[in-house]
């Protein structure tokens, strides 16, 4: 048996398996293998630097992950379905390589491909989907976080295109993009998406230091000081605050994939952890508040397969609205959250040494919590769903 097989025996309570397709456990297979392979290695030394291996980024191309549920230019184009599966894998690994991926193809690739030009989408897409290009979204401010709606960065329309001023907080991939998908308020009060290259003038990205979470990620501030860009620069279709939130379903779609694969690092980790470590004559695993642990994570790792796969068949279906994809969101990330922190717990003062994991995938995690959409904001979402009631009016 191979060693990454292993890894994940015992993670399908429910038969989870035959539920997929046999393309889309290939998929996932495939992208299994090179995590193990090429992404494990490397992962705790960039976290221990504050680095994020940028030697994968073109691995991640040629292995379809970028802008993988995507048709055309370079694409994939695998069903969403084989798409979470793979941010599953990866982010077994570390939230941060999954960041990546999720920011290139949901919210640089996808809104290219659908608010973009034929020019635009012929452009960036191959050199994004090969990992040549890289990109990042700029919507979040300093004093605009769950509240975008408010953004106060500004589009002038100039003779020849447009001139943009303001900043941007929280950025991922900020300071290594070539391009910066910006959401900015026109004269008119309208935001509308706008595609800057990072080295035109006036475009300033500063890393953001000090995190504790998202260590193998880069994260930046960026600066717009009188950036003129020109006016085939302005995705066309990207009118409006509700044209930014449908490329955060994307994204929030594979964040809740993605952190079942950190649960299922996690669940791992402490399952062989607790089997062998032994106190008071016996192994932890023995004990019955251990073992009411390892089945609480068990259980909500199998809610999470659940959800995320009628998830992803309804995406394929053209059926999925949004409050669905903030339900999953919010449950998956809370979970994944609370797995990860009782996985550090059982595995004791071990537990906080990165060689095991468990306090990376935590530490990550409580960032998963908050961007996106944070775990309060998709309540409120799902809550005026349900009711009819909005809380942010
Ligand atoms: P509101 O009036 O509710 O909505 C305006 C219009 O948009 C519609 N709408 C959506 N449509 C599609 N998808 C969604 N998710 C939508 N949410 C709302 C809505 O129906 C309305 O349509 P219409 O036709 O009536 O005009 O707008 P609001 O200003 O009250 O805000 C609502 C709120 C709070 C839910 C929204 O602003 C929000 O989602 N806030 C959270 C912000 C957020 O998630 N930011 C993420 C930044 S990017 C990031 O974190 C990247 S992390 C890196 C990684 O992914 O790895
Ligand atoms: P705030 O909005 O200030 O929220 C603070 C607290 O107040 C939270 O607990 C929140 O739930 C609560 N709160 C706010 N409003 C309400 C309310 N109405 N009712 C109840 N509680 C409320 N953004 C991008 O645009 N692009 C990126 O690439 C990106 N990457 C990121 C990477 C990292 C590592 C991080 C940490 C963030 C990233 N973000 C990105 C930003 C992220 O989306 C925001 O941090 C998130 O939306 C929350 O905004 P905020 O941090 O300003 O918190």
């Amino acid at each position: 048996m191979r060693a990454d097989q292993d890894l994940f025996e015992g993670v399908d309570y429910y038969g989870v398996e035959d539920l997929l397709q046999p393309e889309e456990r290939e998929v996932r297979d495939a992208v299994r293998e090179f995590v193990s392979r090429r992404c494990m290695p490397l992962i705790v030394e960039h976290f221990r630097a504050g680095t994020f291996p940028e030697e994968l980024i073109p691995e991640f191309g040629k292995m379809g992950l970028l802008g993988a549920n995507l048709r055309g230019y370079g694409c994939a184009g695998v069903n969403n379905v084989s798409y979470g599966l793979m941010l599953q894998e990866v982010e077994r690994c570390d939230s941060g390589l999954r960041s990546f991926i999720s920011v290139q193809g949901a919210l640089v690739m996808y809104p290219i491909w659908e608010y973009g030009t034929q020019e635009q989408k012929e452009r960036w897409l191959p050199l994004l989907a090969k990992g040549e290009a890289v990109g990042c979204f700029g919507l979040t401010e300093p004093d605009y976080g769950s509240n975008p709606g408010g953004l106060q960065t500004r589009a002038v329309e100039t003779s020849s295109g447009w001139r943009l001023q303001g900043s941007k907080m929280w950025i991922t991939n900020g300071h290594i993009a070539d391009v910066a998908v910006i959401w900015a308020r026109t004269e008119d009060g309208v935001i509308r998406g706008f595609l800057v290259e990072t080295e035109r003038e006036g475009f300033e990205a500063r890393e953001i230091e000090g995190k504790f979470s998202m260590r193998a990620s880069i994260t930046s501030q960026i600066f717009l000081d009188d950036v003129e860009i020109p006016r085939e620069n302005l995705l066309p279709k990207a009118e409006g605050l509700k044209a930014a939130l449908r490329c955060l379903n994307q994204a929030r779609y594979g964040i809740a994939w993605g952190v079942i694969g950190s649960m299922m690092a996690c669940y791992r980790e402490a399952l062989d952890y607790a089997r062998n470590r032994v106190q008071f004559g016996k192994p932890i695993a023995s004990f019955q508040l251990v073992q009411r642990k390892l089945v609480y994570m068990l259980t909500e790792i199998t809610k999470a397969q659940l959800l995320a796969l009628q998830l992803g068949r309804l995406k394929d279906r053209g059926e999925l609205r949004h409050t669905q994809v903030s339900l999953a969101k919010r449950n998956n990330v809370y979970h994944a959250l609370r797995i990860a922190r009782l996985a550090r717990d059982i595995l004791g003062g071990n537990g906080i040494v990165d060689e095991h994991h468990v306090i990376r995938h935590m530490c990550n995690l409580e960032t998963v919590y908050t961007y996106e959409g944070t775990h309060d904001i998709h309540t409120l979402i799902v809550g005026e769903d349900i009711t009819g009631f909005s809380a942010f009016q």
